[in-house]
């Protein structure tokens, strides 16, 4: 399947039914090497707030979400059992009126499982086999559990050998990983049109929810929507109801999800500054160049090394250090401005599962000790989904720290003070790795999708 209009319902169907297929195919050969006979999937379950009647968000377990793309609906079961005709699913339905159960699935997927309902967990446990001595349950135990009499729960060899090949998508993967970022991309040109008038942190953030169609416990993750200093935090969590008096810049980190796949996504924009503009344009550049030499084979640790190498040369044109580019990275000057991984892999899961696992039998691919941030330490393969998100920051606490180290002595302060108000940049995209080289799936989507109100 190669990028191009989204598929039609037929072609989502057919899709499916190879994935699944190629799932059960895989399944089959673990359980049989674990002596198993099947697998218990658990969707998730809801939790209360201490002493109070409401829950926390739901969110869907991924190792559910990857045979059944259902992502709202607690207490439904996957079973999977080699010998059966198709999968089990069990879909629950509670009988509440205080709240709309939710329908049960008809739709591109749901012909590929015999469906069963259930009001609750206990009935559930009426539609599976009498023994399960040799089924294993993957998910979070509840009560009922104890009573199901399962042969194991989630045993970690099983894990293990379920995530390691989850890093390799199969077409049906890559085509929601494209629809996520087409999502996405509306969103974010929305948030650029909100920022450009003036909004708020917060009301780029309801521009961004607008265009996607998809509200904040639907999202993936929580949106990093940054103006001015606050693009210096990695993982800024608030968003400002106050519009800044006055608007230098702006970090987005935002992605969307479909069918339980995730995008992650992005961009920083100048207000109206040509100083800061060109070195996100030099930035791009550099990102650009990074994502170009992604392709099968290739050591993700050896890109990550690369990219600090790449981001040394960026600091000393934009004249934030003096010393060269191998230098500054020796010395660990360029990771005062750049302390994260270059990327992970993304599907199910925005940081997905078996980033460092080296094969089936969970043994662990260690990360480089210089960067213990970095979450994937695999050789890629044609299939994997990465990010490539490079990023320079003036963070305080790390600069007061080079500052009063040797390191001080290389960084042109005065620089630093110019630019600080800008708080960093980042510019990430979802890349799908081939043998020839990778496509850019962000990328694509920005091209072929239209601003609204553009
Ligand atoms: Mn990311």
């Amino acid at each position: 399947m190669s990028p191009g209009p989204p598929p039609t319902r037929d072609e989502w169907t057919t899709l499916f039914s190879a994935h699944l297929e190629q799932l059960m195919l895989r399944t089959t050969t673990v359980l049989e090497n674990a002596a198993f006979s099947g697998l218990l999937l658990h969707s998730g379950t809801e939790h209360y707030v201490f002493r109070d009647d409401f829950t926390y968000p739901f969110k869907v377990h991924a190792t559910f979400k990857q045979w059944a793309p259902i992502s709202a609906v607690p207490d439904c079961f996957v079973y999977v059992d080699p010998d059966r005709d198709r999968p089990l699913l069990i879909f629950h339905q509670p009988q509440d009126f205080w709240h709309r159960a939710a329908p049960v699935p008809d739709t591109y997927w749901s012909d590929s499982f015999e469906i069963r309902v259930a009001t609750d967990r206990a009935s559930a446990r009426g539609h599976l086999p009498h023994d399960l001595s040799r089924v294993a349950f993957i998910g979070e135990a509840f009560p009922e559990l104890t009573t199901f009499g399962v042969g194991s729960v989630n045993p970690q060899y099983l894990l293990a050998a379920l995530d390691y090949p989850r890093a390799r998508k199969s077409p049906y993967e890559l085509a929601c990983l494209r629809e996520a970022n087409r999502l996405g991309a509306l969103g974010h040109q929305a948030a650029a049109v909100a920022f450009a008038a003036g909004a708020s942190e917060f009301e780029i953030a309801l521009a961004f929810m607008g265009a996607t169609g998809q509200r904040e416990k639907e999202l993936p993750y929580n949106p990093i929507i940054a103006l001015n200093e606050a693009g210096s935090v990695l993982h800024y969590q608030m968003q400002q109801t106050q519009r800044p008096s006055v608007r230098h810049s702006f970090l987005i980190d935002a992605g969307c999800e479909f069918a339980g796949y995730a995008s992650d996504i992005t961009r920083t924009y100048s207000y109206s500054d040509p100083d800061f503009r060109a070195l996100i344009g030099a930035f791009d550049d550099l990102q650009q160049a990074l994502c170009g030499e992604v392709r099968a084979g290739v050591d993700w640790p050896d890109i990550h090394q690369r990219s600090h190498v790449a981001i040394a040369g960026w600091l000393r044109d934009a004249g934030l250090v003096r010393t060269d580019p191998q230098e500054t990275v020796d010395s660990g000057l360029s990771a005062v401005f750049y302390p994260h991984g270059i990327g992970h892999l993304l599907g199910l899961q925005v940081h997905d599962a078996g980033g460092t696992l080296g094969g089936p039998d969970g043994h662990e691919i260690p990360r480089p000790p210089r960067h213990p941030t970095l979450r994937l330490t695999r050789r890629l393969e044609a299939g994997f989904v990465v990010t490539m998100e490079p990023g320079v920051y003036f963070i305080r606490q790390l600069l007061d720290q080079a500052r009063a180290s040797p390191l001080g002595k290389h960084i042109e302060w005065s620089r630093v003070a110019q630019l600080e108000r800008f708080g960093g940049i980042r510019i990430e995209d979802d890349l799908a790795v081939t043998d020839a080289g990778c496509e850019n799936l962000t990328r694509a989507a920005f091209s072929t999708t239209i601003a609204p109100g553009a």
